[in-house]
């Protein structure tokens, strides 16, 4: 896969240089290509914002260094026919395990960081008339601009790609992806620390109860802390018992 990232802090995605995704860049399994917008701004300042139109605090990043920008991406050697243009936005919608997965399938993806109050309307109407473009939010709280978010769903799609993650099924034992459900606790030797003790069933060597107790655990989890993600068919069970207590 080709990942495009456009951002002023290009600094930001040194951490794509680290641990798995950074191993599987230098193996060429993902080839990602970070640009300084700066780079096509060509006043003596490198001017990349400018106050809003229609008036109102902070700045909104001008179209033009974009437009150059992202022509040039999409316009370059062995560039995609069809790219996936992302911008991460708190006023995207929202980015899931799903979307991650979906976006895995994706030959090149370009991620579009914006800073400051946003980036000009017409960037967006513009490539969405030339092509996909999708605005992302990785939840409901508000960052600096897109870089981190960028960072969040790289690793998030990058983890899902062929080979990058050395064992295939640890990816399926995980919160969000078997049945949506939250990950169940997990333990390792000593069999005891500070008098707390790893529980007997997984001492046991009884497979059968093992996965019992662990798909108990993850609905129990789940029930607790992210009750809105319970498929139907286990939140009945749950009014059941707390009616009964
Ligand atoms: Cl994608 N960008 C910004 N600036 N803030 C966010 C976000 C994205 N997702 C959640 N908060």
């Amino acid at each position: 896969m080709r990942i495009d990232v456009v951002s002023i802090f290009p600094g930001y995605f040194d951490a794509l240089d680290l641990s798995l995704l950074g191993r599987a860049r230098q193996r060429g399994l993902i080839d990602v290509r970070v640009h300084d917008l700066r780079d096509a701004a060509h006043d003596r300042h490198r001017t990349v914002d400018d106050t809003p139109a229609g008036g109102g605090a902070g700045m909104v990043m001008k179209p033009e260094p974009w437009g150059e920008m992202l022509d040039g991406i999409l316009g370059s050697d062995g560039a995609d026919p069809d790219p996936l243009l992302i911008f991460p936005s708190p006023a995207g919608e929202v980015f899931t395990q799903r979307t991650a997965r979906s976006l895995a399938r994706e030959r090149h993806l370009v991620f579009g960081c914006g800073r400051y109050e946003g980036i000009d309307q017409r960037v967006f109407d513009e490539y969405s008339e030339r092509g996909r473009v999708r605005l992302l939010s990785i939840g409901d709280y508000v960052l600096n601009g897109g870089e981190v978010a960028a960072i969040a769903m790289i690793e998030a799609i990058g983890r899902l790609l062929p080979g990058v993650v050395g064992n295939p099924e640890s990816l399926v034992e995980e919160s969000h992806e078997e049945e949506g459900l939250l990950e169940y606790p997990s333990y390792t030797r000593p069999a005891e620390w500070r008098g707390r003790e790893v529980p007997p069933v997984l001492l046991s060597g009884d497979h059968a109860a093992v996965g019992a107790w662990r798909s108990e655990q993850r609905i129990e989890r789940t029930r607790r802390v992210r009750p809105e993600l319970l498929p139907r068919e286990l939140r009945g069970e749950a009014r059941g018992r707390h009616a009964a207590e």
